[in-house]
Protein backbone atom coordinates (compact mmCIF):
# COMPACT_ATOMS: atom_id res chain seq x y z
CA UNK A 1 0.00 0.00 0.00
CA UNK A 2 1.49 3.54 -0.98
CA UNK A 3 1.60 6.12 1.64
CA UNK A 4 -0.85 8.27 0.52
CA UNK A 5 -2.74 4.82 0.25
CA UNK A 6 -2.36 4.34 4.06
CA UNK A 7 -2.94 7.58 5.50
CA UNK A 8 -6.70 7.75 3.67
CA UNK A 9 -6.95 4.08 5.16
CA UNK A 10 -6.21 5.59 8.76
CA UNK A 11 -8.56 8.22 8.30
CA UNK A 12 -10.96 5.96 7.03
CA UNK A 13 -10.98 3.84 9.92
CA UNK A 14 -10.74 6.67 12.41
CA UNK A 15 -14.03 8.14 10.96
CA UNK A 16 -15.50 4.64 11.08
CA UNK A 17 -14.28 3.57 14.48
CA UNK A 18 -15.69 7.09 15.89
CA UNK A 19 -19.32 6.71 13.80
CA UNK A 20 -19.94 3.20 15.20
CA UNK A 21 -19.10 4.77 19.01
CA UNK A 22 -21.62 7.68 18.27
CA UNK A 23 -23.93 5.31 17.04
CA UNK A 24 -24.14 3.53 20.13
CA UNK A 25 -24.21 6.41 22.23
CA UNK A 26 -26.96 7.70 20.59
CA UNK A 27 -28.79 3.85 20.41
CA UNK A 28 -29.28 4.57 24.42
CA UNK A 29 -32.29 7.25 23.29
CA UNK A 30 -33.20 9.05 26.49
CA UNK A 31 -36.56 9.63 27.69
CA UNK A 32 -36.57 13.40 27.78
CA UNK A 33 -34.20 15.94 26.20
CA UNK A 34 -32.81 19.01 26.90
CA UNK A 35 -33.68 21.31 24.06
CA UNK A 36 -31.71 24.70 22.83
CA UNK A 37 -33.85 26.68 20.48
CA UNK A 38 -31.46 27.94 17.61
CA UNK A 39 -32.55 29.69 14.49
CA UNK A 40 -36.58 29.23 15.19
CA UNK A 41 -38.67 27.15 17.39
CA UNK A 42 -38.49 24.38 14.80
CA UNK A 43 -34.82 24.48 14.74
CA UNK A 44 -33.36 23.17 18.14
CA UNK A 45 -30.27 20.65 19.32
CA UNK A 46 -31.54 18.14 22.46
CA UNK A 47 -28.57 17.71 25.01
CA UNK A 48 -27.52 14.16 22.99
CA UNK A 49 -26.31 16.51 19.76
CA UNK A 50 -24.00 18.24 22.55
CA UNK A 51 -23.00 14.51 23.44
CA UNK A 52 -22.34 13.18 20.15
CA UNK A 53 -20.27 15.73 19.37
CA UNK A 54 -18.66 16.02 22.01
CA UNK A 55 -17.25 12.30 22.00
CA UNK A 56 -16.52 12.47 17.89
CA UNK A 57 -14.21 15.42 18.40
CA UNK A 58 -12.53 13.80 21.65
CA UNK A 59 -12.33 10.69 19.37
CA UNK A 60 -10.39 12.39 16.40
CA UNK A 61 -8.31 14.49 18.60
CA UNK A 62 -6.99 11.87 20.34
CA UNK A 63 -5.95 10.19 17.42
CA UNK A 64 -5.20 13.40 15.44
CA UNK A 65 -4.92 16.44 17.64
CA UNK A 66 -3.75 19.22 14.82
CA UNK A 67 -6.92 18.26 12.47
CA UNK A 68 -9.32 21.00 12.48
CA UNK A 69 -13.01 20.71 13.24
CA UNK A 70 -16.34 21.94 11.57
CA UNK A 71 -19.10 20.80 13.52
CA UNK A 72 -23.17 21.46 13.76
CA UNK A 73 -22.75 22.31 16.89
CA UNK A 74 -20.02 24.30 17.17
CA UNK A 75 -16.76 22.81 17.84
CA UNK A 76 -14.92 24.65 15.09
CA UNK A 77 -11.00 24.66 15.45
CA UNK A 78 -8.53 25.50 12.96
CA UNK A 79 -6.50 22.49 11.35
CA UNK A 80 -2.61 22.57 11.56
CA UNK A 81 -2.28 19.58 9.87
CA UNK A 82 -4.68 20.27 6.73
CA UNK A 83 -6.80 17.84 7.31
CA UNK A 84 -10.49 19.08 8.60
CA UNK A 85 -13.47 17.25 9.77
CA UNK A 86 -16.43 17.77 9.29
CA UNK A 87 -19.11 16.78 11.27
CA UNK A 88 -22.98 16.24 12.29
CA UNK A 89 -23.40 14.75 15.34
CA UNK A 90 -27.02 13.99 14.94
CA UNK A 91 -28.34 14.62 11.11
CA UNK A 92 -32.24 13.90 11.53
CA UNK A 93 -32.46 15.64 14.92
CA UNK A 94 -35.66 16.38 14.78
CA UNK A 95 -36.58 12.46 14.00
CA UNK A 96 -33.83 11.66 17.12
CA UNK A 97 -36.05 13.48 18.60
CA UNK A 98 -39.84 12.04 17.79
CA UNK A 99 -38.09 8.61 18.22
CA UNK A 100 -38.61 7.94 14.35
CA UNK A 101 -35.67 6.49 12.49
CA UNK A 102 -33.09 7.58 10.04
CA UNK A 103 -31.34 10.24 12.26
CA UNK A 104 -27.58 9.32 11.44
CA UNK A 105 -24.25 10.60 12.04
CA UNK A 106 -22.41 11.89 9.16
CA UNK A 107 -18.29 12.51 9.22
CA UNK A 108 -16.04 13.57 6.96
CA UNK A 109 -12.60 14.66 6.31
CA UNK A 110 -11.26 17.12 3.78
CA UNK A 111 -8.21 18.38 2.81
CA UNK A 112 -7.13 20.88 0.73
CA UNK A 113 -8.04 19.00 -2.63
CA UNK A 114 -11.50 18.59 -0.56
CA UNK A 115 -13.59 16.10 1.20
CA UNK A 116 -11.14 13.01 1.08
CA UNK A 117 -13.80 10.21 2.90
CA UNK A 118 -17.20 10.52 3.82
CA UNK A 119 -18.69 7.89 6.84
CA UNK A 120 -22.55 8.29 7.35
CA UNK A 121 -23.95 5.88 10.27
CA UNK A 122 -27.54 5.36 10.53
CA UNK A 123 -27.79 2.72 12.90
CA UNK A 124 -31.86 2.58 13.18
CA UNK A 125 -31.56 1.89 9.16
CA UNK A 126 -28.86 -1.23 10.17
CA UNK A 127 -26.75 1.07 7.30
CA UNK A 128 -23.07 2.38 7.70
CA UNK A 129 -22.44 3.72 4.11
CA UNK A 130 -18.43 5.30 3.46
CA UNK A 131 -16.73 6.62 0.63
CA UNK A 132 -13.34 7.35 0.02
CA UNK A 133 -12.59 9.95 -2.70
CA UNK A 134 -11.43 8.40 -6.03
CA UNK A 135 -12.17 4.51 -3.97
CA UNK A 136 -15.37 4.02 -4.20
CA UNK A 137 -18.96 4.09 -2.19
CA UNK A 138 -19.62 1.77 0.36
CA UNK A 139 -22.67 0.26 2.50
CA UNK A 140 -21.97 -2.34 5.44
CA UNK A 141 -18.53 -2.75 3.16
CA UNK A 142 -20.66 -3.54 -0.12
CA UNK A 143 -19.87 -1.75 -2.72
CA UNK A 144 -22.38 0.68 -4.40
CA UNK A 145 -23.67 2.31 -7.24
CA UNK A 146 -26.61 4.85 -8.09
CA UNK A 147 -29.67 4.04 -10.53
CA UNK A 148 -28.92 5.34 -14.16
CA UNK A 149 -30.40 5.91 -16.18
CA UNK A 150 -33.97 7.02 -14.75
CA UNK A 151 -35.87 9.20 -16.99
CA UNK A 152 -38.24 11.95 -14.77
CA UNK A 153 -41.54 9.83 -15.10
CA UNK A 154 -40.27 7.11 -13.47
CA UNK A 155 -37.91 8.95 -10.81
CA UNK A 156 -38.43 8.54 -7.19
CA UNK A 157 -36.98 11.79 -5.48
CA UNK A 158 -35.98 12.73 -1.76
CA UNK A 159 -36.29 16.00 -0.17
CA UNK A 160 -35.97 17.73 2.89
CA UNK A 161 -37.34 21.15 4.06
CA UNK A 162 -35.12 24.19 5.26
CA UNK A 163 -35.44 25.40 8.85
CA UNK A 164 -35.67 28.75 6.95
CA UNK A 165 -39.89 30.05 6.28
CA UNK A 166 -38.60 31.73 2.95
CA UNK A 167 -36.16 28.86 1.86
CA UNK A 168 -39.10 25.57 3.02
CA UNK A 169 -41.76 28.33 0.48
CA UNK A 170 -39.42 27.82 -2.49
CA UNK A 171 -38.97 24.14 -1.80
CA UNK A 172 -42.30 23.59 -1.91
CA UNK A 173 -42.67 25.60 -5.28
CA UNK A 174 -40.15 23.51 -6.71
CA UNK A 175 -42.16 20.85 -5.38
CA UNK A 176 -45.39 21.84 -7.00
CA UNK A 177 -43.74 22.12 -10.33
CA UNK A 178 -42.23 18.58 -10.56
CA UNK A 179 -44.74 16.40 -8.49
CA UNK A 180 -46.99 15.51 -11.32
CA UNK A 181 -43.66 14.57 -13.38
CA UNK A 182 -42.10 11.96 -11.65
CA UNK A 183 -43.25 8.54 -9.63
CA UNK A 184 -43.08 9.62 -6.27
CA UNK A 185 -41.37 11.46 -3.46
CA UNK A 186 -39.85 10.20 -0.23
CA UNK A 187 -38.83 12.26 3.03
CA UNK A 188 -36.20 10.52 5.67
CA UNK A 189 -35.52 13.12 7.96
CA UNK A 190 -31.68 13.40 7.33
CA UNK A 191 -29.86 15.01 4.45
CA UNK A 192 -27.08 12.65 4.91
CA UNK A 193 -29.04 9.61 4.75
CA UNK A 194 -30.86 11.32 1.55
CA UNK A 195 -27.81 11.58 -0.41
CA UNK A 196 -26.90 7.81 0.80
CA UNK A 197 -29.99 6.55 -0.47
CA UNK A 198 -29.58 8.04 -3.89
CA UNK A 199 -26.12 6.21 -3.67
CA UNK A 200 -27.64 3.17 -2.59
CA UNK A 201 -30.55 2.82 -5.10
CA UNK A 202 -33.27 3.24 -2.87
CA UNK A 203 -34.21 6.95 -4.25
CA UNK A 204 -33.44 7.91 -8.30
CA UNK A 205 -32.51 11.32 -7.16
CA UNK A 206 -32.60 14.06 -4.40
CA UNK A 207 -32.84 17.68 -4.05
CA UNK A 208 -32.95 20.47 -1.29
CA UNK A 209 -32.39 23.66 -0.72
CA UNK A 210 -30.29 25.31 2.21
CA UNK A 211 -28.22 22.69 3.15
CA UNK A 212 -24.91 23.19 5.30
CA UNK A 213 -21.59 21.64 4.97
CA UNK A 214 -21.87 19.46 7.72
CA UNK A 215 -25.45 18.02 6.14
CA UNK A 216 -23.59 17.20 3.01
CA UNK A 217 -19.92 16.43 3.19
CA UNK A 218 -20.00 12.83 3.95
CA UNK A 219 -23.31 12.26 1.64
CA UNK A 220 -22.34 14.55 -1.32
CA UNK A 221 -18.71 11.95 -1.45
CA UNK A 222 -20.33 8.73 -1.15
CA UNK A 223 -22.71 9.60 -3.79
CA UNK A 224 -20.54 10.82 -6.19
CA UNK A 225 -18.08 7.96 -5.97
CA UNK A 226 -21.60 5.74 -6.68
CA UNK A 227 -21.85 7.56 -9.47
CA UNK A 228 -24.50 10.28 -8.68
CA UNK A 229 -23.50 13.78 -9.90
CA UNK A 230 -24.31 16.47 -6.82
CA UNK A 231 -24.20 20.34 -8.20
CA UNK A 232 -25.80 23.50 -7.35
CA UNK A 233 -28.37 25.16 -9.71
CA UNK A 234 -26.45 25.81 -13.08
CA UNK A 235 -24.13 23.72 -12.37
CA UNK A 236 -22.61 25.71 -9.31
CA UNK A 237 -21.45 23.61 -6.26
CA UNK A 238 -23.92 22.08 -4.23
CA UNK A 239 -25.22 23.55 -0.78
CA UNK A 240 -27.23 26.50 0.12
CA UNK A 241 -28.69 27.64 -2.64
CA UNK A 242 -29.37 24.14 -3.93
CA UNK A 243 -28.49 20.86 -4.21
CA UNK A 244 -28.96 18.11 -7.34
CA UNK A 245 -28.08 14.53 -6.73
CA UNK A 246 -29.11 12.07 -9.10
CA UNK A 247 -27.42 9.76 -11.88
CA UNK A 248 -26.09 12.21 -15.09
CA UNK A 249 -29.46 11.40 -16.41
CA UNK A 250 -31.61 12.13 -13.95
CA UNK A 251 -29.28 15.10 -12.90
CA UNK A 252 -29.05 16.79 -16.15
CA UNK A 253 -33.30 16.53 -16.19
CA UNK A 254 -33.64 18.12 -12.68
CA UNK A 255 -31.32 20.48 -13.19
CA UNK A 256 -32.63 21.62 -16.62
CA UNK A 257 -36.21 21.54 -14.24
CA UNK A 258 -34.38 23.70 -11.46
CA UNK A 259 -33.37 26.14 -13.88
C1 LIG B 1 -31.48 18.56 8.92
C2 LIG B 1 -31.46 17.69 7.69
C3 LIG B 1 -32.88 17.58 7.17
C4 LIG B 1 -33.03 18.85 6.48
C5 LIG B 1 -32.96 19.98 7.46
C6 LIG B 1 -31.72 19.92 8.36
P1 LIG B 1 -30.15 18.47 11.26
O1 LIG B 1 -30.25 18.48 9.63
O2 LIG B 1 -30.75 16.65 7.58
O3 LIG B 1 -33.07 16.54 6.25
O4 LIG B 1 -34.22 18.85 5.73
O5 LIG B 1 -32.97 21.19 6.75
O6 LIG B 1 -30.59 20.41 7.72
O7 LIG B 1 -30.47 19.88 11.67
O8 LIG B 1 -31.12 17.51 11.78
O9 LIG B 1 -28.74 18.11 11.53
Amino acid sequence: MSSSAQFTQEILDLALSTSRKAGELLMKRPDSFDLNQKSSARDFATHMDHASEKLIVESILSARPDDGIIGEEGSDRPSKSGITWVIDPIDGTVNYFYGLPGWNVSIAAKDSDGVLVGVVNAPTLGALWHGVRGGGAFLNGKSIRCNEPVPMQEALLGTGFSYNSDQRQRQAEFFLDIVRDIRDIRRTGGAAVDLCCVATGWTDGYFERDLHEWDLAAGGLIAREAGAVVTGRNGGPAGHEMTICAGPTLHAALAARIG
